[in-house]
Protein backbone atom coordinates (compact mmCIF):
# COMPACT_ATOMS: atom_id res chain seq x y z
CA UNK A 1 0.00 0.00 0.00
CA UNK A 2 1.11 3.08 -0.35
CA UNK A 3 1.69 6.02 2.08
CA UNK A 4 -0.18 8.92 2.61
CA UNK A 5 1.92 12.12 1.96
CA UNK A 6 1.16 15.03 4.78
CA UNK A 7 1.42 18.48 4.92
CA UNK A 8 0.70 21.76 6.38
CA UNK A 9 1.68 24.86 8.00
CA UNK A 10 2.65 25.20 11.68
CA UNK A 11 2.52 28.35 13.09
CA UNK A 12 4.59 29.50 16.34
CA UNK A 13 3.09 32.20 18.06
CA UNK A 14 3.67 33.67 21.65
CA UNK A 15 5.24 36.34 23.72
CA UNK A 16 8.20 37.82 22.85
CA UNK A 17 11.16 36.50 24.47
CA UNK A 18 9.95 33.21 25.02
CA UNK A 19 11.91 31.05 22.80
CA UNK A 20 10.25 30.78 19.46
CA UNK A 21 12.99 31.59 16.95
CA UNK A 22 15.01 29.15 18.93
CA UNK A 23 12.40 26.41 18.64
CA UNK A 24 12.12 26.73 14.90
CA UNK A 25 15.59 26.53 14.13
CA UNK A 26 16.00 23.39 16.45
CA UNK A 27 12.33 21.88 14.44
CA UNK A 28 14.20 22.94 10.90
CA UNK A 29 17.40 22.30 12.01
CA UNK A 30 19.09 25.08 10.57
CA UNK A 31 19.66 28.66 12.14
CA UNK A 32 16.44 30.76 9.53
CA UNK A 33 15.78 32.79 12.43
CA UNK A 34 17.80 35.46 14.26
CA UNK A 35 17.65 34.79 17.97
CA UNK A 36 18.52 37.66 20.76
CA UNK A 37 17.76 38.16 24.54
CA UNK A 38 16.43 41.17 23.31
CA UNK A 39 12.71 41.28 22.81
CA UNK A 40 11.37 42.32 19.01
CA UNK A 41 14.09 40.77 17.37
CA UNK A 42 12.02 38.67 15.15
CA UNK A 43 10.11 41.49 13.02
CA UNK A 44 8.82 39.66 10.01
CA UNK A 45 6.89 36.03 9.95
CA UNK A 46 9.57 33.70 8.34
CA UNK A 47 9.14 30.35 6.95
CA UNK A 48 10.93 27.25 7.49
CA UNK A 49 10.67 24.19 5.93
CA UNK A 50 10.73 20.25 6.92
CA UNK A 51 10.65 17.97 4.90
CA UNK A 52 10.43 14.14 4.92
CA UNK A 53 10.01 11.44 2.65
CA UNK A 54 6.21 10.99 3.58
CA UNK A 55 5.79 14.67 5.24
CA UNK A 56 6.37 18.26 4.37
CA UNK A 57 5.71 20.63 7.76
CA UNK A 58 6.30 24.49 7.19
CA UNK A 59 6.88 26.37 9.99
CA UNK A 60 6.64 30.03 10.47
CA UNK A 61 8.15 32.06 12.75
CA UNK A 62 6.70 35.11 13.79
CA UNK A 63 7.01 37.93 15.92
CA UNK A 64 6.15 37.95 19.50
CA UNK A 65 2.22 39.02 20.50
CA UNK A 66 2.73 42.74 21.64
CA UNK A 67 0.51 45.87 22.24
CA UNK A 68 1.36 48.44 19.00
CA UNK A 69 2.91 51.77 19.80
CA UNK A 70 4.44 51.89 16.51
CA UNK A 71 2.97 51.31 12.55
CA UNK A 72 6.07 48.89 12.59
CA UNK A 73 4.64 46.94 15.71
CA UNK A 74 0.97 47.30 13.84
CA UNK A 75 2.32 45.65 10.80
CA UNK A 76 4.06 42.73 13.45
CA UNK A 77 0.94 42.23 14.67
CA UNK A 78 -0.71 41.71 11.42
CA UNK A 79 2.00 38.89 10.66
CA UNK A 80 0.61 37.07 14.10
CA UNK A 81 -3.06 37.66 12.89
CA UNK A 82 -2.60 36.14 9.79
CA UNK A 83 -0.92 33.54 11.32
CA UNK A 84 -3.55 32.43 13.46
CA UNK A 85 -5.61 32.30 10.68
CA UNK A 86 -3.99 29.60 8.32
CA UNK A 87 -2.78 27.26 10.64
CA UNK A 88 -3.19 23.91 10.50
CA UNK A 89 -1.28 23.55 13.54
CA UNK A 90 -0.38 26.22 16.47
CA UNK A 91 2.18 25.98 18.89
CA UNK A 92 1.62 28.22 21.41
CA UNK A 93 4.71 28.91 23.46
CA UNK A 94 5.05 30.17 26.72
CA UNK A 95 8.09 29.82 28.94
CA UNK A 96 7.82 28.47 32.64
CA UNK A 97 8.34 32.44 34.10
CA UNK A 98 5.23 33.17 32.18
CA UNK A 99 1.83 34.10 32.99
CA UNK A 100 -0.79 35.63 30.26
CA UNK A 101 -3.06 38.67 31.51
CA UNK A 102 -4.02 39.46 27.95
CA UNK A 103 -7.14 38.03 28.17
CA UNK A 104 -7.58 39.18 24.17
CA UNK A 105 -4.81 36.91 22.91
CA UNK A 106 -6.47 34.12 25.12
CA UNK A 107 -10.09 34.64 23.77
CA UNK A 108 -8.71 34.53 20.76
CA UNK A 109 -7.08 31.27 20.67
CA UNK A 110 -10.09 29.97 21.98
CA UNK A 111 -11.78 30.72 18.86
CA UNK A 112 -9.45 28.85 16.65
CA UNK A 113 -10.26 25.56 14.47
CA UNK A 114 -6.82 24.73 14.02
CA UNK A 115 -5.57 22.14 16.83
CA UNK A 116 -3.34 24.19 19.61
CA UNK A 117 -0.28 22.60 20.91
CA UNK A 118 0.97 24.60 24.26
CA UNK A 119 4.55 24.17 24.84
CA UNK A 120 6.09 25.10 27.95
CA UNK A 121 9.75 26.24 26.96
CA UNK A 122 12.82 26.61 29.53
CA UNK A 123 12.22 23.52 31.54
CA UNK A 124 15.91 23.50 31.77
CA UNK A 125 15.95 26.97 34.23
CA UNK A 126 13.30 25.30 36.84
CA UNK A 127 12.15 22.37 39.28
CA UNK A 128 9.54 19.67 38.34
CA UNK A 129 7.60 21.20 40.61
CA UNK A 130 6.88 24.66 39.04
CA UNK A 131 6.98 22.99 35.97
CA UNK A 132 3.44 20.68 37.26
CA UNK A 133 2.08 23.61 38.51
CA UNK A 134 2.18 25.60 34.82
CA UNK A 135 1.11 22.62 33.41
CA UNK A 136 -2.32 22.91 35.77
CA UNK A 137 -1.96 26.72 35.66
CA UNK A 138 -2.40 26.39 31.65
CA UNK A 139 -5.08 23.64 31.74
CA UNK A 140 -6.97 25.69 33.15
CA UNK A 141 -7.03 29.22 31.41
CA UNK A 142 -6.65 28.15 28.40
CA UNK A 143 -8.59 24.65 28.38
CA UNK A 144 -5.77 23.06 26.82
CA UNK A 145 -5.58 19.52 26.40
CA UNK A 146 -1.92 19.05 24.58
CA UNK A 147 0.76 20.53 27.14
CA UNK A 148 4.18 19.29 26.26
CA UNK A 149 7.07 20.99 28.23
CA UNK A 150 10.46 21.65 26.70
CA UNK A 151 13.68 23.00 26.19
CA UNK A 152 13.94 24.15 23.26
CA UNK A 153 17.85 25.42 24.15
CA UNK A 154 18.87 21.51 25.23
CA UNK A 155 16.37 19.97 22.76
CA UNK A 156 14.18 18.01 25.34
CA UNK A 157 10.85 16.76 23.91
CA UNK A 158 11.43 18.55 20.87
CA UNK A 159 11.03 14.99 19.45
CA UNK A 160 7.72 14.87 21.24
CA UNK A 161 6.78 17.44 19.55
CA UNK A 162 7.63 17.02 16.06
CA UNK A 163 5.75 13.16 17.05
CA UNK A 164 2.42 15.29 17.95
CA UNK A 165 2.65 17.96 15.05
CA UNK A 166 2.46 14.36 12.14
CA UNK A 167 0.03 12.86 13.89
CA UNK A 168 -2.34 16.15 13.40
CA UNK A 169 -1.21 17.25 10.09
CA UNK A 170 -3.74 16.50 7.20
CA UNK A 171 -2.66 14.19 4.38
CA UNK A 172 -1.99 16.71 1.71
CA UNK A 173 0.50 17.26 -1.29
CA UNK A 174 3.78 18.81 -0.73
CA UNK A 175 2.85 23.14 -1.00
CA UNK A 176 6.68 23.75 -2.08
CA UNK A 177 9.28 22.05 -4.09
CA UNK A 178 11.09 19.03 -1.46
CA UNK A 179 14.41 20.63 -1.73
CA UNK A 180 13.44 23.89 -0.40
CA UNK A 181 14.23 25.03 2.85
CA UNK A 182 12.20 29.15 2.99
CA UNK A 183 10.20 30.78 1.59
CA UNK A 184 13.06 33.90 1.97
CA UNK A 185 15.79 35.28 -0.22
CA UNK A 186 19.35 35.50 -0.07
CA UNK A 187 18.95 38.78 0.82
CA UNK A 188 16.84 38.71 3.31
CA UNK A 189 18.74 36.41 5.61
CA UNK A 190 21.89 38.43 4.71
CA UNK A 191 19.94 41.48 6.02
CA UNK A 192 18.60 39.61 9.41
CA UNK A 193 21.72 38.30 10.24
CA UNK A 194 23.53 41.93 9.72
CA UNK A 195 20.67 43.14 12.37
CA UNK A 196 21.24 40.44 14.92
CA UNK A 197 24.42 41.45 15.01
CA UNK A 198 23.26 45.29 15.74
CA UNK A 199 20.81 43.60 18.04
CA UNK A 200 23.74 42.17 20.40
CA UNK A 201 26.33 45.91 20.07
CA UNK A 202 23.62 48.37 20.80
CA UNK A 203 21.89 49.09 24.03
CA UNK A 204 18.93 51.08 24.27
CA UNK A 205 16.71 52.50 21.53
CA UNK A 206 19.40 51.84 18.86
CA UNK A 207 18.56 48.27 18.37
CA UNK A 208 14.54 49.26 17.68
CA UNK A 209 15.34 52.13 15.26
CA UNK A 210 17.72 50.21 12.95
CA UNK A 211 16.68 48.60 9.66
CA UNK A 212 19.02 46.82 6.95
CA UNK A 213 18.66 46.64 3.58
CA UNK A 214 20.64 44.22 1.54
CA UNK A 215 21.36 46.86 -1.46
CA UNK A 216 23.61 44.36 -3.55
CA UNK A 217 24.23 40.96 -3.24
CA UNK A 218 26.82 39.93 -6.22
CA UNK A 219 27.60 35.57 -5.88
CA UNK A 220 31.04 34.95 -7.84
CA UNK A 221 32.76 31.74 -7.92
CA UNK A 222 34.95 32.25 -5.02
CA UNK A 223 33.56 34.95 -2.90
CA UNK A 224 29.87 36.87 -2.49
CA UNK A 225 30.09 40.60 -2.32
CA UNK A 226 27.09 42.04 -0.22
CA UNK A 227 26.23 45.61 0.52
CA UNK A 228 24.08 46.49 3.13
CA UNK A 229 22.61 50.30 4.23
CA UNK A 230 21.81 50.63 8.02
CA UNK A 231 18.89 53.17 8.62
CA UNK A 232 18.53 55.00 11.95
CA UNK A 233 16.37 57.31 12.87
CA UNK A 234 18.35 60.47 13.70
CA UNK A 235 22.13 61.76 12.97
CA UNK A 236 23.05 61.19 16.64
CA UNK A 237 22.07 57.66 16.06
CA UNK A 238 24.50 57.16 13.03
CA UNK A 239 27.07 58.78 14.78
CA UNK A 240 26.36 56.16 17.83
CA UNK A 241 26.06 53.18 15.05
CA UNK A 242 29.50 53.85 13.36
CA UNK A 243 31.14 54.58 16.59
CA UNK A 244 34.48 56.47 17.75
CA UNK A 245 36.69 56.20 14.45
CA UNK A 246 34.08 53.85 12.80
CA UNK A 247 35.29 50.82 15.63
CA UNK A 248 31.60 50.09 16.67
CA UNK A 249 30.40 49.51 13.11
CA UNK A 250 33.59 47.53 12.53
CA UNK A 251 32.72 45.37 14.63
CA UNK A 252 29.34 44.44 13.91
CA UNK A 253 30.46 44.20 10.09
CA UNK A 254 33.45 41.42 11.35
CA UNK A 255 30.50 39.93 13.23
CA UNK A 256 28.28 39.40 10.75
CA UNK A 257 30.53 38.57 8.37
CA UNK A 258 31.53 35.48 10.50
CA UNK A 259 28.39 34.44 10.66
CA UNK A 260 27.49 35.29 6.97
CA UNK A 261 30.58 32.94 5.76
CA UNK A 262 28.71 30.09 7.63
CA UNK A 263 25.50 30.43 6.53
CA UNK A 264 26.19 30.81 3.15
CA UNK A 265 29.27 28.56 2.95
CA UNK A 266 31.29 30.89 1.00
CA UNK A 267 33.77 33.92 1.40
CA UNK A 268 31.80 37.19 2.14
CA UNK A 269 32.69 40.49 1.03
CA UNK A 270 30.65 43.13 3.25
CA UNK A 271 29.85 46.52 2.56
CA UNK A 272 28.06 48.93 5.28
CA UNK A 273 26.78 52.14 4.91
CA UNK A 274 24.62 54.12 7.73
CA UNK A 275 21.69 56.08 6.38
CA UNK A 276 19.14 58.84 8.31
CA UNK A 277 15.75 57.73 7.27
CA UNK A 278 13.97 60.11 9.87
CA UNK A 279 10.56 57.83 11.70
CA UNK A 280 11.14 55.25 9.44
CA UNK A 281 9.12 53.44 12.06
CA UNK A 282 5.87 55.22 11.42
CA UNK A 283 6.30 55.96 7.77
CA UNK A 284 3.90 53.61 6.00
CA UNK A 285 5.39 53.95 2.24
CA UNK A 286 8.66 53.09 4.17
CA UNK A 287 7.46 49.73 5.81
CA UNK A 288 5.72 48.81 2.46
CA UNK A 289 8.78 49.01 0.93
CA UNK A 290 10.79 47.65 3.48
CA UNK A 291 8.35 44.21 3.11
CA UNK A 292 6.14 44.77 6.50
CA UNK A 293 3.11 45.96 5.00
CA UNK A 294 1.94 44.39 1.62
P1 LIG B 1 11.56 34.70 20.72
O1 LIG B 1 11.59 36.17 20.97
O2 LIG B 1 10.31 34.09 21.30
O3 LIG B 1 11.78 34.35 19.29
O4 LIG B 1 12.76 34.07 21.59
P2 LIG B 1 14.24 33.69 21.12
O5 LIG B 1 14.22 32.39 20.41
O6 LIG B 1 14.86 34.86 20.43
O7 LIG B 1 14.92 33.44 22.53
C1 LIG B 1 14.96 34.43 23.53
C2 LIG B 1 16.03 34.07 24.57
O8 LIG B 1 15.66 32.88 25.28
C3 LIG B 1 17.39 33.76 23.93
O9 LIG B 1 18.38 34.30 24.75
C4 LIG B 1 17.43 32.24 23.92
O10 LIG B 1 18.73 31.72 23.95
C5 LIG B 1 16.67 31.90 25.19
N1 LIG B 1 16.06 30.54 25.15
C6 LIG B 1 15.30 30.01 24.16
N2 LIG B 1 14.91 28.74 24.47
C7 LIG B 1 15.44 28.46 25.68
C8 LIG B 1 15.40 27.29 26.55
O11 LIG B 1 14.83 26.25 26.27
N3 LIG B 1 16.07 27.40 27.74
C9 LIG B 1 16.73 28.55 28.10
N4 LIG B 1 17.35 28.54 29.28
N5 LIG B 1 16.78 29.63 27.31
C10 LIG B 1 16.16 29.60 26.12
K1 LIG C 1 14.02 37.54 21.12
MG1 LIG D 1 11.92 35.57 17.60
Amino acid sequence: MEKVHKAGFVNIIGKPNVGKSTLMNVMVGEKLSIITSKAQTTRHRIMGILNGEDFQIVYSDTPGIINPHYELHRAMMQFVNVSLEDADVILFVTDIFEKYDEEDVLKKLKTISAPILLLINKVDLAKQEQVEEKIAYWAEVLNAKEIIPISALNNYNIEKVFDKILEKLPAHPPYYPKDELTDRSERFFAAEIIREKIFMNYTKEIPYSCEVIVTSFKEEESIIRISAEILVERPTQKSIVIGKGGEKLKKVGTEARKDLEEFFQKKIFLEQHVKVEPDWRNKKNKLVSLGYIQ
